[in-house]
């Protein structure tokens, strides 16, 4: 019993309450605020600067890969089109059609793009920004709304500068002074290098970093368990965005778990995290492809990997819903105090599991992006 008050009082801490009712409260708040909040992005720009490649890259996909947005010198986008993210239905990403294309002409645009539904937009080149553009930018500031400049396809740049003998450094930096010299109208916002082919390249992090700055909280969350792992500051990034609900999924998973009536709260997040690391086979399996590297198999040498990947199904819902009996026993080999699986329900043990789950889910994650040697 004094260790059950001991854990309270620990779990309460790090609610930031000074009751149990509150904290359980609070902890409800933040569960309902992760399942349904939305996170609508918006990618622009004029005909053929990447807007779908970027589409693909953010949502962890590239063509042919099953649900990627057509790219390519003839598949112009029509249309605003929504690519839900892979494993976070919520997270919606926005193909729009070029800025100045015969139907969305400068001036409406906005409105014909229902501005109102993003929460912020990216507005792409892969050469100088243009007139539409700047007029664009112009248009969202008023709307009170967030932009970002992305030059993309740096990779040709540089290749195509390196025939010539120029560095990569010197390219890149020839790059940014056209931009920011281009955009001085607009008082010099920032604009971001990147290729979609390869996001762990130039300013993708710096991007990234940039966005979830300037993202309300609950909303960051969501950018962060959305993005695909593609260097360690990623992957640390979101393993402390996990850590800091490790309370919440405890205490609802003690207190509330009817709160979630076909899952078993603990499994359930840990599934998420597990998608959100990049662990389910699909991923790492096209990683070992790309990098020629067993990592699949070195992935599958987690007990509490392999579990989850064999009792999971993913669903078009987002998240697979697997068993809990494997979970738990792979989660109570991990924590040598909880030798048996009859412990899970006791809520001193639940942060504890969940803790060492997450460790665990992130170590197997670091490994990964080693064995790829992605930065
Ligand atoms: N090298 C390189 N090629 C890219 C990059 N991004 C896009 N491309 C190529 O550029 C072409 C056009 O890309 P899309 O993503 O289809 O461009 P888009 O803006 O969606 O084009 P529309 O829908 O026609 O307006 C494709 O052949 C892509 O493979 C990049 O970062 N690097
Ligand atoms: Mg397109």
């Amino acid at each position: 019993m004094d260790n059950q008050q001991d854990d309270i009082r620990a779990l309460l801490k790090d609610s930031g309450e000074s009751t149990l009712e509150r904290a359980i409260a609070k902890a409800k708040e933040v569960v309902d605020r992760l399942e349904n909040i939305t996170l609508n992005i918006a990618v622009t720009g004029e005909t053929g600067a990447g807007k779908s490649s970027f589409v693909n890259a953010i949502r962890g996909l590239q063509e042919p890969d099953e649900g990627a947005a057509p790219t390519g010198v003839t598949e112009t986008t029509m249309e605003p089109t929504m690519y839900p993210h892979p494993n976070m239905p919520n997270v919606k990403i926005w193909d729009l059609p070029g800025i100045g294309s015969p139907t969305f002409k400068a001036q409406t645009y906005m409105n014909d793009v229902n501005y109102q539904n993003y929460d912020f937009f990216i507005i792409v080149s892969a050469s100088r920004f243009k007139e539409d553009d700047m007029m664009l930018a112009n248009e969202i500031k008023k709307e009170k709304k967030n932009f970002y400049f992305v030059r993309t396809k740096t990779d040709f740049d540089v290749a195509n500068e390196k025939r010539k003998g120029v560095t990569e450094e010197e390219t890149l930096q020839k790059i940014r002074k056209d931009c920011v010299d281009n955009l001085r109208t607009l008082g010099f916002p920032p604009v971001f290098l990147i290729t979609s082919h390869n996001l762990e390249k130039f300013d993708f992090q710096t991007l990234v970093k940039t966005l979830e700055r300037d993202l309300p909280e609950y909303k960051r969350d969501a950018l962060v368990m959305s993005l695909p792992v593609n260097s360690k500051e990623t992957l640390e990034t979101k393993c402390i965005t996990f850590m800091g609900l490790i309370w919440v999924v405890a205490l609802i998973s003690y207190f509330i778990p009817s709160l979630f009536t076909e899952h078993d709260v603990v499994v359930y997040f840990l599934t998420k995290w597990y998608y959100s690391f990049g662990l389910d086979d699909e991923k790492v399996q096209k990683l070992s492809d790309r990098v020629n590297k067993p990592i699949l198999r070195k992935v599958k040498e987690s007990a509490l990997v392999r579990v989850i990947a064999e009792e999971s199904l993913p669903t078009t819902e987002g998240v697979a819903k697997p068993g809990v009996a494997g979970v738990m026993e792979a989660l109570c080999s991990l924590v040598p105090a909880a030798a048996n699986t009859a412990s899970y329900g006791v809520l001193e043990n639940k942060a504890v599991l969940l803790q060492e789950g997450l460790k665990e889910l992130y170590s197997v994650a670091k490994m990964v992006i080693e064995m790829a040697e992605l930065k």
